[in-house]
């Protein structure tokens, strides 16, 4: 396996080197904008700052000096205020370290999956670095000016988009109590300062057809509407910090909204409005995109919220086999939505049989968690398969084909021929 942290001078000589990207997109002043993580190149729980995945659905806004940022905290409260960041950072503070995962994450995997069972050719994404395709710098150091997001995902797929991360702030409940929420509180409908008109070709493109109307509501900011509920969640919070530094401005500084369990579209970056509100209001990101159902017309479409339970595989790969003989372990990471996983089992007979891997434990719910299983080889060939439980009890796959093919968590095969 190709490991370039242990091969390049990060480990072999000063480590003094800036760290590469992976499928970094620019913006015209070379700056990036958009990046994914070298999910296999790692090792450990949190993915380092400069690997964490960037993804931004509208304009990335300009750089706010910390000293000049404020936001403001009104609608169904008793004390409407308004926030710097120094006020902010003298409430109790909370430390989270969570999964961020963007709902598109994994997104070709539903066709793969649904195509190999019904023997079709649709080839299966690949997580591994790629160097052969012309003009892509899967694994370069921002370079690749002239490719924008678009024309990056036609040519790699849409994997990668996922990281974890430790996020230190104070907790939005704390927020929310000093301001005095209102008992007709339903919803803070959170808003970012990044402006923006949603390229409607993303829709298109997520649903996979052309022949519908998508809504198109303009220039807007970028906003979410979370339900007081989880808003109030002790491990919700209002993060300035990411991996023991202050947050850099891609990810959200100075501030931004930490929801662990839910997917990253809800981890609203550069807040600058945070509107207590008595009904949900209708974000474009809520309700027309980040939607659940079975087609564009689907009457019961419905916000998308917690991820699934989803488990990777690591290792081995498609992309090293043949393997001889010998033993292996099995690996990867798993995560939930909902809280810790607590079971993951192996199978290297094509879902017949299943095995109890171990899973390395840790205090961090929202946090992925390393697990192994140590696999015996004998010759011929194997279809290795993973699957996770979490504390709520619910086995992977949760989460149901939508239409927008987001939140994949589908149990996917990895074939591995030995000799
Ligand atoms: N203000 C704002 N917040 C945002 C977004 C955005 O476009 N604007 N994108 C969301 C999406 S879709 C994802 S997946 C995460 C990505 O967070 P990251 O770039 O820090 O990894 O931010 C979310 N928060
Ligand atoms: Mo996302």
């Amino acid at each position: 396996m190709p490991r370039r942290e242990i091969e390049g001078d990060w480990v072999m000589g000063w480590p003094d080197r800036k760290r590469y990207r992976l499928a970094p997109s620019k913006d015209q002043e070379g700056r990036t904008i958009h990046a994914r993580t070298p999910f296999l190149e790692l090792e450990g729980l949190i993915t380092p700052t400069d690997a964490y995945y960037i993804v931004a659905q509208l304009q990335m806004p300009e750089p706010v000096h910390p000293e000049d940022y404020t936001f403001e905290i009104f609608g169904e409260v008793e004390n409407p205020m308004t926030y710097t960041l120094e006020d902010l950072r003298k409430l109790p503070g909370h430390t989270v370290r969570a999964v961020t995962e963007c709902a598109g994450d994994d997104t070709e995997f539903w066709d793969y999956l649904e195509s190999r069972k019904k023997g079709g050719n649709i080839p299966k994404p690949s997580r591994q670095v790629r160097e052969d395709v012309e003009g892509v710098d899967w694994h370069g150091m921002a370079d690749n000016d002239d490719l924008d997001m678009e024309e990056l995902n036609a040519l790699i797929p849409a994997t990668c988009i996922v990281s974890g991360g430790e996020w230190t702030g104070t907790r939005l409940g704390e927020v929310l109590n000093r301001a005095g929420v209102k008992d007709s509180a339903v919803a803070i409908r959170v808003e970012g300062f990044d402006m923006g008109r949603p390229d409607p070709t993303i829709q298109y493109r997520s649903v996979g057809r052309t022949d519908f109307e998508v809504h198109d509501p303009g220039v807007i900011n970028y906003d979410k509407g979370l339900p007081i509920e989880k808003a109030m969640d002790p491990e919700t919070i209002l993060a300035w910090a990411h991996n023991g530094e202050y947050m850099t401005h891609v990810h959200g500084a100075p501030v931004r909204m930490v929801v662990p369990g839910w997917a990253g579209n809800w981890w609203v970056k550069w807040i600058h409005k945070i509107e207590v509100m008595d009904h949900m209001p209708d974000c474009y990101h809520q309700t027309h995109y980040f939607v659940s159902g079975k087609g564009p017309d689907d009457p019961n479409k419905e916000m998308m919220t917690a991820l699934g339970v989803k488990t990777v595989i690591t290792e081995p790969l498609e992309e090293e086999s043949p393997l001889p003989k010998g033993s292996y372990a099995i690996r990867g990471l798993a995560w939930s939505g909902e809280g810790a996983m607590v079971r993951v089992e192996v199978s290297t007979d094509n879902g017949e049989t299943w095995n109890d891997a171990h899973i390395e434990e840790h205090a961090d719910r929202f946090l992925w968690r390393r697990w192994s299983y140590l696999w015996e080889a004998t010759l011929g060939h194997h279809t290795l398969m993973a699957r996770g439980t979490d504390e709520k009890g619910r086995k992977q796959p949760v989460t149901e084909w939508n239409f927008q093919r987001k939140h994949f968590d589908g149990i996917v095969p990895v074939d591995i021929e030995i000799e």
